[in-house]
């Protein structure tokens, strides 16, 4: 067996951590034959409970798990890591404003870059889940100066997901027939999920569905507004999905993309298809080689131009907010 990839997750003591942590250590994310050293961060109040983490990880008997390292320390976490999960973030508290959300969590991300940027490996891969996500990722990137920033991203991969479980459940299909459903912006209220260039076992879901009014309405927000939903059932916010779509979009960045398939994935905007750039905007995306490229030439009309923009304006405005804050 080869040397153990060095996989960080923080919050590792919270919610989706509990169910991350198991699916890397099966094997989901980075082949069942490859070993794993798992490197938990979670802040010092939470140590105890991380502690029982480490030993229902230990129960599992996970044959790919060769050393787990449990920390307060962001220097010990990062320590050499190839590949980084940063959940740990602050939830929303009541009466808090998206504003205060924004300003305590991007500062959680500044410190972090800054620690990756010392400790990780410049090939890191880092994907950021804790919210707000596609500026956490930009802004962990641009204190990390010395790591490639297209080795950032932003999970949108819960809302492709969802979109492509709403479409197979509309059409009575297997979800695994459904492909190229697309995320585009910011994973927010603002984000534009988007089946005009989804295929159902080969042929056009546009065409399958034959109901516009719903996939420009109904369907739209539905996906937009179904982490509500979740959290109106349950009590508590997505969790098993939530991990699930983070190893989902760790496994596609690992180990690439099927032909004529693509996945979404917050990364750096360089201004394909009008959007805004310099801020992290989820795009389709192919990989290769462990590189993406943002799929290019698909054809967008001016329903999809107007949600493009609008989602992008958010985005430039929490980039602006998220920079007033970190050089305060
Ligand atoms: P929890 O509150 O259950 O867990 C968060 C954990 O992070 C806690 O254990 C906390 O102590 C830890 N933490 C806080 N600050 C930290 C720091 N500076 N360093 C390390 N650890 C720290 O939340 P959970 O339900 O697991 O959600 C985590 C994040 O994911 C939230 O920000 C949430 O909004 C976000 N989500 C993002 C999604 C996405 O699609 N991008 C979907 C799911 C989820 O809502």
């Amino acid at each position: 067996m080869a040397s153990p990839i060095k996989v960080c997750v923080t919050g590792a003591a919270g919610q989706i951590g509990y169910s991350l942590v198991y699916m890397i250590g099966s094997g989901a994310v980075f082949g069942a034959d490859t070993p794993v050293s798992l490197h938990l961060l979670d802040i010092p109040p939470m140590m105890p409970v991380l502690n029982g983490v480490c030993m229902e990880i230990a129960d599992c008997a996970l044959p790919c798990v060769r050393e787990v390292v449990a920390t307060d320390d962001p220097s010990v976490a990062f320590k050499d890591i190839d590949a980084a999960f940063l959940v740990g973030a602050m939830p929303r508290k009541e009466g808090m404003e998206r504003k205060d959300l924004l300003a305590a969590n991007v500062k959680i991300f500044k410190v972090q870059g800054q620690a990756l940027d010392q400790h990780a490996k410049k090939s890191v891969r880092v994907l950021v889940v804790g919210n707000p996500a596609n500026t956490n990722a930009l802004i962990c990137s641009q204190y990390a100066p010395s790591i490639p920033k297209e080795n950032f991203s932003a999970m949108t991969r819960l809302d492709q997901n969802r979109a492509q479980a709403q479409i197979a459940a509309r059409l009575s299909v297997p979800v695994s027939d459904v492909k190229n459903c697309i995320i585009w912006g910011n994973h927010s209220g603002t984000q534009f999920p988007d089946v005009r260039h989804a295929t159902v076992a080969g042929k056009s879901v546009y065409d399958a569905v034959n109901d516009e009014a719903w996939i420009r309405g109904d369907f739209i927000t539905l996906v937009q507004k179904r982490g509500g939903a979740v959290i109106a059932a349950r009590k508590l916010s997505s969790a098993m999905s939530a991990a699930k779509a983070a190893c989902d979009h760790m496994a596609s960045w690992w180990q690439g993309t099927p032909e004529g398939s693509y996945v979404s994935m917050g990364v750096f905007s360089d201004g394909s298809y009008g959007t805004a750039s310099g801020v992290m905007f989820s795009f389709p995306v192919t990989i290769k080689d462990g590189k993406w490229s943002i799929v290019q030439g698909l054809p967008i009309d001016d329903f999809s131009k107007g949600k493009l923009e609008v989602t992008g304006k958010e985005l430039c405005e929490e980039r602006d907010d998220a920079l007033a804050v970190c050089s305060a």
